[in-house]
């Protein structure tokens, strides 16, 4: 597996390298992979409780996000996210309360006014996330339509695009990285390769030897990195964002890492995968590996730990107390929010709305049943 060390000999990402972390940055990201776990671990008992109707968390995949989202520049890059990248937004500064108001899309749910599955997150600040869609790959070409404006109106940043394993299946990975290799887009695809598309294993997915390569044959360089090392992600994506924001061009990251939970709060993985594989992977634990270090440099001992996980918990906590009593949305925001002015159609309808109202109430169904 790629390391640090290794990326470093990598010709075309060492003259790109971020320089390295200092103890207080390092410390930062330790502190948001705990955040994440906090977060997403919260989120799943609120999904149990009935109070949510869906999560998908990313416990395991944490160093992948917060060593990715450390070197993306808010102020000139785009970011492409999957539905998995809560962590991406903590570290970049999202505050939890704001994820927690789209959790319950509650009329404090600023992205998408509760119109949106809950996890589909978006914000224009504090960086350029631009809205998590469903269908799998398909932010794929938007970033390289992004990163192809950008290098068009001559702008110095980056795409960031993030996705499965399991997503490079779809039409969007391979016309984007065709185009991506063509145009010499600066955009950086991340791969999360985290072992398993829901239940179809990575072995089922490809014959490749890595994702990675499938990079070759669009004239897009491939990288394969330890998805579980939060300083390795770093260096790569760091290096490859800032080679595509010089003109280097594209390039694409596989990084090697494993699902511990389920798909998502639907999902029960014991019925498709060994407990084993599981115990083998937990080993691996990307917050467990990054508290060694930290401990080997001397910036961190047991009684810090337990104060990150306290404020991370209290944090997430008092979100959640705020987030839960709001109202959704009013139901006329449904009609204001889409075009400037109103046409006679949306009056119309609007007027229609409210008699129905009239005759039979509005629904208070809240009990957080959810179809998938
Ligand atoms: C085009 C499309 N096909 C199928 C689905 C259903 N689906 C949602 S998530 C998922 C698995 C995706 O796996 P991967 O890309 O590896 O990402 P991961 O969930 O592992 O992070 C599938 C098949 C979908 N959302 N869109
Ligand atoms: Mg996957």
């Amino acid at each position: 597996m790629t390391t640090s060390a290794e990326i470093a000999q990598n010709p075309l990402l060492a003259p790109f390298l971020p320089p390295p972390a200092s103890d207080e940055e390092c410390l930062r990201f330790y502190r948001d992979m705990v955040r994440t776990r906090t977060y997403d671990r919260q989120m799943i008992v609120l999904q149990r409780q009935g109070k949510i109707g869906f999560t998908i968390p990313c416990e395991g995949e944490e160093a992948c996000h917060i060593g990715a989202a450390s070197t993306f520049r808010p102020e000139i890059d785009w970011l492409f996210p999957s539905y998995r990248q809560q962590g991406m937004a903590l570290h970049l500064g999202v505050p939890v309360e704001d994820l927690v108001h789209q959790m319950f899309n509650n009329e404090k749910d600023a992205g998408s006014r509760g119109r949106q599955m809950p996890v589909h997150f978006s914000f224009v600040k504090p960086a350029r996330w631009v809205s998590i869609s469903s269908p799998l790959g398909t932010q794929i070409p938007h970033a390289v339509g992004c990163a192809r404006a950008m290098q068009m109106k001559g702008e110095k940043g980056a795409a960031l695009v993030c996705f499965g394993d399991g997503s490079t299946s779809t039409s969007g990975f391979h016309s984007g990285l065709t185009f991506a290799g063509v145009w010499k887009a600066p955009v950086v695809f991340l791969c999360d390769n985290n072992g398993w598309a829901i239940s179809v294993p990575t072995h089922k997915q490809t014959a490749s030897a890595s994702f990675a390569v499938k990079g070759r044959a669009y004239g897009v360089p491939g990288v394969v990195v330890d998805g579980n090392d939060v300083l390795a992600v770093r260096d790569a994506v760091g290096a490859a964002l800032e080679r595509a924001r010089q003109g280097g061009g594209p390039t694409l990251i596989e990084a090697v890492t494993y699902r511990i939970g389920g798909h998502s709060s639907s999902d029960d993985p014991r019925r498709y995968r060994p407990e084993g594989e599981v115990l083998q992977w937990q080993q691996r634990d990307p917050l467990a590996r990054f508290e060694t270090l930290l401990g080997e440099r001397g910036l961190l001992n047991s009684s810090m730990k337990k104060d990150l996980e306290d404020r991370a918990r209290d944090e997430v906590l008092a979100a959640v107390d705020a987030a839960a009593p709001l109202p959704p949305p009013p139901l006329d925001s449904i009609f204001e929010d889409v075009l400037a002015q109103q046409t006679p159609r949306l009056v119309r309808q609007r007027a229609e709305l409210r008699s129905e109202l009239e005759r039979h109430g509005r629904s208070t169904s809240a009990d957080g049943a959810f179809p998938l």
